[in-house]
């Protein structure tokens, strides 16, 4: 018998910080244990696995009962590939809509968490390898819009900072804690009457416009990258899909809407007014074209696509093949398992393109996601800055970084 043989596997309803119910699974082996839980999307992408199957929770329950569990039992841990095809088989579908994607990626990351336990050896370790010791700079929104402020703040959904000049991971969320904070007193400034409220991520949800709240985090972001001496870029997630009715990229706060080529003048001023680093979903879930144009222009940015590609290696073959973008969004959850996942990121690498590894807005305790960004060797984890559900993996990244002794370093950026 295999020394990660799987010996029990456990199912139950748990819920996210949002309070979105979603699934947990533990899992047994001979000489392991572990546990994981799925997060949930508020701007899902439209090629996303399916998150539940149609008759919802219990039938996930009922299906990973009678289907997934007596599949699974016997089986090695440690051989994650394996395990993740199995998942697939027995579901059947393309898109895990039978036994649904929370119950399909909280077995695989359960899986991986034992067979590292049974192994006796960190997480990130057993995904990745020796090779595993760059650690990745966290890209945390401060400000946050769009669907994640029930489309009453900026209609951007998230402006973002990542302190790209930082030696070490310290440092790293130093800067981005302390950007957060100065935040807040910046956007008391512009309205008084601010309650403080932030939304599911933990990014401030003040009604500003976007680009109010971009020249707020930009001078912020200035100060303190004078204040600790490293460097720190800007950025956003416009989750444009989220703005898309169809024919025009609809701003309510602003009262406009954009057609195709507005959309992609407004990017570029956007980017050019405010030296953008990074810049996730500018255009729909289907516009490889405007990505493509976009990126032609600014190679040297993170042109990133997330609804675009929903972490899925073919469709990122084919806009790597399109010079649709220079980054991708890896969240192990669109995909169902840790496996597409992760080949989702090695097309990404192997076509030169940035994976930075995601957070959802409603998301769990768990740190795992830590360990899959140094494990698969993402150079950024896009994982907010407050809230428990964010600092659980953020404070693993110290924890990973301390584990890591003297081999530890920070990633290399493009
Ligand atoms: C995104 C994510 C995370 P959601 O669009 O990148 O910030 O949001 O989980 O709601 O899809
Ligand atoms: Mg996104």
């Amino acid at each position: 018998m295999p020394e990660a043989s799987i010996s029990d596997l456990w199912i139950r309803r748990v819920y996210t910080g949002r309070g979105d119910v979603t699934l947990e699974v533990e899992v047994y082996t001979e000489g392991g244990y572990g546990r994981a839980a799925a997060p949930a999307g508020a701007s899902r992408g439209k090629y996303e696995v399916r998150y539940l199957p149609d008759g919802g929770i219990e039938e996930a329950l009922s299906n990973f009962e009678k289907l997934v569990a007596p599949e699974l039992l016997g089986m090695d841990a440690a051989e994650q590939a394996a395990v993740d095809m199995r998942l697939a088989e027995i579901d059947g579908t393309e898109d895990f809509s039978r036994i649904g994607g929370a119950a399909a990626i909280a077995t695989s990351m359960a899986v991986a968490r034992a067979a590292a336990t049974a192994l006796g050896m960190p997480l990130y370790y057993h995904l990745g390898g020796a090779l595993a010791r760059n650690v990745p700079y966290p890209l945390g929104n401060v400000i946050g819009g769009g669907k994640h402020s029930r489309g009453l703040g900026p209609d951007v959904q998230e402006i973002l900072v990542v302190p790209v000049g930082a030696d070490d991971i310290y440092t790293a969320l130093d800067i981005n804690v302390r950007i957060h904070r100065d935040v807040l007193s910046e956007i008391l400034k512009t309205d008084p009457s601010f309650t403080g409220g932030k939304n599911d991520e933990g990014a401030w949800t003040p009604r500003v416009s976007s680009e109010t709240a971009l020249k707020i985090v930009q001078s912020v972001a200035k100060a303190v990258q004078r204040e600790v001496g490293a460097e720190v870029r800007i950025g956003v997630d416009m989750a444009a899909s989220s703005l898309w009715d169809g024919e025009k990229y609809v701003y309510r706060n602003e009262g406009v809407a954009r057609g195709v080529r507005e959309q992609l003048e407004y990017v570029k001023a956007l980017i050019d007014r405010y030296d953008l680093y990074y810049v996730e979903d500018p255009f729909h879930e289907e516009d490889f074209n405007s990505f493509a144009e976009l990126c032609d222009m600014y190679e040297d940015r993170l042109i990133v696509g997330d609804d675009l590609f929903v972490t899925n290696a073919e469709r990122i073959s084919i806009g790597a093949r399109m010079g649709a973008a220079t980054g991708v969004i890896i969240k192990p959850d669109q995909r169902g398992t840790l496996t597409g996942a992760y080949e989702a990121a090695r097309m990404a690498v192997s076509r030169g393109l940035t994976p930075i590894a995601s957070h959802r807005s409603g998301d769990t305790e768990y740190e795992l996601l830590a360990h899959v960004a140094v494990g698969f060797g993402t150079p950024i984890i896009k994982a907010g800055i407050m809230g428990g559900e964010r600092t659980a993996k953020l404070n693993e990244l110290l924890r990973i970084w301390d584990d890591l002794g003297r081999a530890a370093r920070m990633a290399r950026l493009r």
